[in-house]
């Protein structure tokens, strides 16, 4: 019995010390639909990231270019409405680019502003100035990857120097991200774990069993 406690203590050890493991993602909207979309919907290839608008309303997918790379992500209108995204699990980085950074409807100073959040905790924030171009050729970025600073929502926002919403279309693309898969291993990995640990045990048993037939033999 001790023998079967202490091998489930070293598996449950093994595993604590394991670190994490994490999969980058690029959404850049080329294979997701044009048109409006509803709220918490995902682009296509990407179901783990989900948007939403502050408002309720006004998300698009559409060709703007050169706001956009292609396909990109809008929030319409002119107000201050921004993008809400929730990761379904926990996430160590995002960058992402931005366009519509129209010298009619921002001032200078004026910002891109990316914000993080842990459940309802705020983790952390960065901001990039606007080259108000009108040109999809900046991006902002949060966070380390394997950093260990994790969050599972954002909030990207045209802002003033206060942090204050401005009154401009948001456009987005290339969102990259790092999710955390998972620091446990999935079930099948446990199976795999627990055959391997089992026929350690048995591969040592025989070659006791051999050593022992040897040692007879020799007497
Ligand atoms: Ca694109
Ligand atoms: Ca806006
Ligand atoms: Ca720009």
């Amino acid at each position: 019995m001790m023998r079967r406690a202490f091998s489930s203590f070293a598996l449950v050890a093994a595993c604590a010390v394991s670190s994490p493991a994490f999969a980058a993602t690029t959404i850049d909207f080329e294979a997701t639909s044009q048109g409006p979309k509803a709220e918490g919907f995902s682009a296509t290839g990407a179901p783990q990231l989900t948007f939403r608008s502050a408002s309720g309303s006004g998300l698009e997918v559409g060709n703007f270019t050169p706001q956009t790379a292609g396909n990109g992500l809008a929030v319409f209108p002119d107000t201050g409405n921004y993008l809400i995204g929730s990761f379904a699990t926990t996430v160590d980085f995002m960058s992402l680019m931005f366009g519509n950074d129209d010298p009619c409807c921002s001032q200078p100073g004026d910002r891109a502003l990316l914000k993080l959040f842990l459940g309802s905790n705020l983790v952390g924030s960065n901001f990039v100035g606007l080259n108000r171009n009108d040109i999809l050729d900046q991006s902002v970025s949060f966070g380390l990857i394997g950093g260990g600073l994790l969050f599972d929502r954002f909030e990207f926002s045209y802002a003033n120097a206060s942090g204050a919403p401005i009154n401009l279309i948001e456009t987005v693309d290339n969102i990259t991200f790092n999710t955390a898969i998972s620091a446990v291993p999935e079930p099948a990995t446990w199976m795999m774990m627990l055959l391997g640990f089992g026929s350690i045990g048995f591969a040592i048993r025989r070659r006791k069993v051999a050593i022992n037939t040897v040692s007879h033999n020799l007497a």
